[in-house]
């Protein structure tokens, strides 16, 4: 079973974080494409339900979850294909403020430890602020600074680089606009993440809860779009990562039974003097050989069973992932997904 990850999404106060995690939750509770989500608590199953159920039903400003406070609620939902568990990961709803707070804030400190032990950051950007071009004042009011420094300024000094969403929440806003234009303001904005050999993977994906609330906030119908997106990338990444390691512990394995089988040619074929003194001292080197190369047989075969496996989920994601809705990146260029 691979290890259980951490996925932070960093954005201002009222970017849409809050909804974005609800109707991420709703959508793909009932399931989209045999991919499904559950929470490991049964209570924030309520929880959640209860909130999309306001969205959907309610209408004006009472159909909305509430600001987050200072209290950040966290929660656990396990990822699944075809009801068997892909992967489980941690997910912590905290209020945006927390990006330009002091570090003495608890909330702050909650969020960067999980963000510092994050495997994927979604960097999320409202489309209220992509209706025109980008320009400096979408930089602060986005909070784009604050994200970029000290955020992702942090993970980066850890040493690590994770693979990134930018998730475009609220994109009915800005859909009036040409898809290019909005990627070419993202680039921009995050323009670190796409510098060259720096290795950082980055997906821009835009998402919304319905395209009909860019006019009717109130009322407009609540139809998410794409928000299962950005999960199917966290997860491709890890599966990706844990998948090129199998691999290479495939190699190492069958190097050994190589060595091993070597060890068995030199075993057999050892002269007669050598036999007879082996057989004198009770030592049988070439039943010792066969013993360890049996082993690292079976090793072979469930390493191997096991790339398998991680390979056609692998597989799997990629194919989701090829899809015109979204572009990925690796070190600002932009990769086409093999099938
Ligand atoms: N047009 C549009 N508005 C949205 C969408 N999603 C959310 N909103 C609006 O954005 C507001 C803020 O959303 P939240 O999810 O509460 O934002 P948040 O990032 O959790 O904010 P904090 O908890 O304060 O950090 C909502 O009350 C809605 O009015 C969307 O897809 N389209
Ligand atoms: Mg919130």
């Amino acid at each position: 079973m691979m290890n259980d990850i951490k996925i932070t999404m960093l954005g201002t106060t009222s970017a849409g974080k809050t909804c974005y995690m609800i109707a991420m939750y709703a959508k793909m509770s009932e399931g989209v494409k045999g991919f499904t989500l559950g929470t490991t608590d049964p209570d924030k199953d309520i929880h959640l339900s209860d909130m999309w159920e306001k969205l959907e039903s309610e209408t004006g400003d009472s159909r909305w979850p509430r600001p987050t406070g200072e209290e950040s609620q966290s929660y656990q939902f396990d990822f699944s294909y075809g009801f068997k568990r892909l992967m489980r990961f941690d997910w912590l709803d905290y209020r945006g403020g927390a990006l330009r707070d002091d570090s003495s804030k608890k909330d702050v400190q909650d969020l960067t430890e999980q963000l510092l032990k994050s495997s994927c950051v979604f960097l999320c950007v409202s489309g209220e602020f992509l209706k025109e071009g980008a320009n400096p004042q979408v930089v602060k009011k986005a909070r784009i600074d604050r994200m970029n420094n000290p955020f992702m300024q942090k993970l980066t000094d850890s040493g690590r680089v994770v693979p990134v969403v930018i998730v475009i929440t609220k994109y009915d806003l800005c859909s009036h606009r040409s898809k290019e234009q909005v990627l070419k303001d993202i680039r921009q904005l995050f323009n670190p993440l796409f510098a060259k050999g720096e290795g950082w993977p980055v997906m821009i994906c835009p998402v919304t809860l319905g395209e009909g609330l860019a006019n009717d906030i109130n009322s407009g119908l609540i139809n998410p779009h794409q928000v299962h997106l950005p999960l199917i990338f966290a997860i491709y990444s890890e599966y990706l990562q844990n998948t090129l390691n199998k691999q290479n512990e495939v190699e190492t394995v069958y190097q050994t039974t190589q060595d091993l089988e070597q060890e068995l040619q030199e075993a057999r074929s050892r002269g007669w003097l050598t036999i007879l003194i082996d057989d004198f001292k009770g030592r049988d080197p070439v039943g010792n050989v066969r013993g360890k190369l049996k082993q690292a047989n079976q090793k072979l075969a469930q390493h191997s069973a096991e790339f398998e496996k991680l390979a056609t989920r692998l597989h799997l994601l990629m194919q989701e992932l090829d899809t015109e809705a979204v572009s990925i990146y690796l070190d600002g260029e932009e990769l086409r997904m093999e099938k």
